[in-house]
């Protein structure tokens, strides 16, 4: 299958402004952003498509990154944020490789990812 657009961001294929990187994710800013901080912590692995599978089949990787989401909203949202995992095309998924968006700075009524 062909790499995701995050594999390509996490290979340096493509560029993206990185926040934080460890050895299982990376955190960039989203292209597009719905919210005056929006980010995306992203897995390194690719083989999760979306939070159901990867609650399914790392609890432990997906606690890590709630707490890196936790650790950037410190630093760029004072610790008040929003974690959005769309699941499914019809939820407005667009890229098939899990991501949790982190959403603040001053929300709008109604906004999501
Ligand atoms: P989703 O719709 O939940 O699959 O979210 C995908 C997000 O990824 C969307 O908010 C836009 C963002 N995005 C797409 N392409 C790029 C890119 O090349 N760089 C960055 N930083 N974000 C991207």
């Amino acid at each position: 299958m062909a790499d995701s657009i995050f594999t390509k961001i996490i290979n340096r294929e493509i560029p993206s402004e990185i926040l934080f990187e460890d050895d299982r994710v990376i955190a960039i800013r989203d292209i597009a952003p719905k919210a005056p901080v929006h980010l995306l912590v992203v897995p390194k692995t690719p083989e999760y498509a979306n939070v159901a599978e990867l609650a399914a089949g790392d609890a432990d990787l997906l606690a890590h990154i709630v707490a890196t989401a936790q650790q950037l909203a410190n630093e760029h949202t004072g610790g008040q944020y929003r974690l959005i995992f769309n699941t499914g095309a019809e939820a407005g998924q667009t890229i098939f490789h899990v991501h949790a968006h982190i959403l603040g700075g001053g929300l709008e009524e109604g906004t999501l990812a």
